[in-house]
């Protein structure tokens, strides 16, 4: 994650069933985070984030990270389709930094 609002790489493809290990790193010099979820999951995070943009995680789909500081999210993709993933610090997530798994069959 960088100060310039991308997610390097910013689409990720998975099988169907496979579990990933998802080692972040905020590699920036403000606070960033990955949140992964559907759309809607993501939508209304955010509103809460727009509220309480200093609130800090620990649900097992997030990690907030300072600068410089690596976390892990562990994820199971259990359907094929899409997931989204962003950071959803107020004025990232318009400004670009979101991205994509594909999970196929
Ligand atoms: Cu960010």
């Amino acid at each position: 994650m960088s100060d310039n609002m991308r997610f390097t790489p910013s689409e990720i493809k998975v099988k169907k069933g496979e579990t990933i290990r998802f080692a972040v790193k905020n590699a920036g010099q403000v606070k960033h985070e990955f949140s992964l979820g559907t759309k809607k999951e993501l939508a209304e995070h955010y509103e809460l984030m727009k509220k309480f943009p200093d609130m800090e995680h620990d649900e097992p789909n997030k990690v907030s990270l300072a600068p410089g500081k690596q976390g892990e999210v562990v994820w199971q993709f259990t359907k094929s389709g899409n997931v989204d993933f962003a950071c959803l610090h107020p004025g990232h997530y318009e400004a670009g930094m979101k991205g994509l798994v594909k999970v196929t069959r």
